[in-house]
């Protein structure tokens, strides 16, 4: 049990100012003229962000280490330390042109609660961990590796925009050659929740709501190159032209066509074509070769398996018709996965008694937590997101919802508390009822 009453925890809040001013600190770190951040993974700006919120865990009483996979963990031990841990936490690091609120705020939202509880000099039963999880946006790489789900051959996250993953790695604090040493134990990891903002449309559309995510979408990413030969744009008839970019054009158009596929349980999935780089790029060479990203999304496997069969034939036929070389290759696979169903009852629970509105949706976006899903029992909190817009700078929660979202998550914690058992109580308890 807490070593205060239940009923005082219930009455707990977090410091909502201390947490916005986190924010907005937090939000001068990579910042952009129109208020955005730009904090790359393994950036001086994602390395800055990350001393700052370790200097925070200390401040709020929490141990803190690095793993090999990078991953900063701030501790704030249990009454039984030996006991699994619960966790929380998210990322800092974001894509080229973010709001301050994707990954930040679950992250800053976790050292609040424990800067909290620390005030209250309240122990938990569970040690609590809050999580800073090494580049979420582009490979996962660290919930991956604290899964163990990590490829060990870097080559396999080389990319021709980034640096080599283990330069990186190793510039914020992690470790390349020991990355196996980040993989956590089934049983070192009581639960994991992870508070995010929802980045999408829906919450807003019904009232704004908190949002108990039911599941996160399965999600895989590739590189398409496309290889034709580069000549004269001016001497080159156009029957005798291997232009990349015009077969790179049919391919995003085939991308566009699975992902307004209908019937068959179709109309929720995404595919997306967001990256392209061809060359060599002058107005008077005809393209000879493209590089493109592709991400798509959907809650079925199945029906992600067959986007890819679908655009496979679509990227042969492409081919032959334009006498180029298509190549894809993997770069990420997220698989679907539902969140523990008694970790989503808690969070309704924990709404409704904190009287706060709340519906059920898919997360649409990846997140650390469906890779952690892997180790330990998982759920999601959601906030609203004004206008559902996020990966832009435009992004925004209001300062209530985003002091709403850490209550509803020291409190779901507190609950989890009591819900998952510490095996060293039990041995306490038993010793104690054999004295009687
Ligand atoms: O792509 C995603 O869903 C996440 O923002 N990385
Ligand atoms: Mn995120
Ligand atoms: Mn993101």
């Amino acid at each position: 049990m807490l070593n205060t009453t239940l009923n005082s925890t219930s009455a707990l809040k977090v410091n909502g100012q201390r947490l916005m001013q986190m924010m907005a600190e937090i939000g001068t770190i990579g910042a952009l003229p129109k208020g955005g951040v730009r904090r790359l993974a393994f950036s001086p700006e994602d390395r800055q962000a990350r001393h700052q919120v370790q200097s925070w865990m200390e401040a709020a009483g929490m141990t803190v280490t690095i793993d090999a996979a990078a991953n900063i963990i701030g501790r704030y031990e249990g009454r039984f330390p030996h006991a699994p841990a619960l966790a929380t936490g998210s990322h800092l690091d974001t894509v080229p042109n973010a709001g301050i609120y994707d990954g930040t705020y679950g992250v800053l939202a976790g050292v609040e609660m424990i800067h909290t509880l620390h005030d209250q000099g309240i122990r938990l039963d569970h040690s609590i961990e809050v999580i800073v999880f090494a580049d979420e946006e582009r490979t996962m790489i660290g919930s991956k590796a604290m899964a163990g789900k990590a490829n060990p051959d870097p080559n396999f996250y080389d990319h021709p925009h980034y640096e080599p993953i283990e330069m990186g790695l190793n510039f914020i604090g992690g470790d390349w050659s020991q990355l196996s040493s980040a993989q956590r134990d089934t049983d070192s990891l009581a639960a994991f929740v992870e508070l995010h903002v929802e980045q999408g449309p829906v919450l807003e559309a019904v009232g704004n709501p908190m949002g108990l995510v039911t599941g996160i979408v399965g999600q895989r990413r590739y590189l398409i190159s496309i290889d034709g030969s580069a000549s004269h744009a001016g001497t080159t008839p156009m029957t005798m032209r291997q232009d990349a970019l015009v077969a790179a054009s049919q391919v995003i158009l085939a991308v566009n066509q699975i992902g307004h596929l209908t019937g068959d349980g179709y109309g929720q999935q995404v595919a997306t074509v967001g990256a392209m780089k061809l060359s060599p790029n002058v107005a008077n060479t005809i393209p000879g070769r493209v590089e493109m990203t592709l991400d798509i999304r959907d809650l079925s496997n199945a029906r992600l398996d067959a986007m890819v069969a679908t655009l496979g034939k679509d990227m042969a036929a492409i081919a032959d018709q334009t006498q180029t070389q298509i190549q894809i290759k993997p770069q990420l696979r997220n698989e679907p996965v539902p969140v523990n169903s008694h970790i989503y009852n808690t969070i309704a629970q924990v709404c409704d008694q904190l009287e706060l509105p709340a519906q059920p949706l898919p997360s649409r976006a990846s997140h650390d937590a469906q890779i952690i899903a892997n180790i330990t029992d998982m759920g999601m909190i959601f906030v609203p997101s004004e206008n559902g817009i996020s990966h832009s700078e435009t992004e925004y929660t209001s300062p209530e919802h985003c002091i709403q979202g850490a209550n509803i998550l020291l409190h779901t914690l507190v609950q989890l508390d009591q819900h998952y058992r510490c095996p060293e109580e039990a041995a306490v308890v038993s010793q104690k009822e054999s004295k009687v």
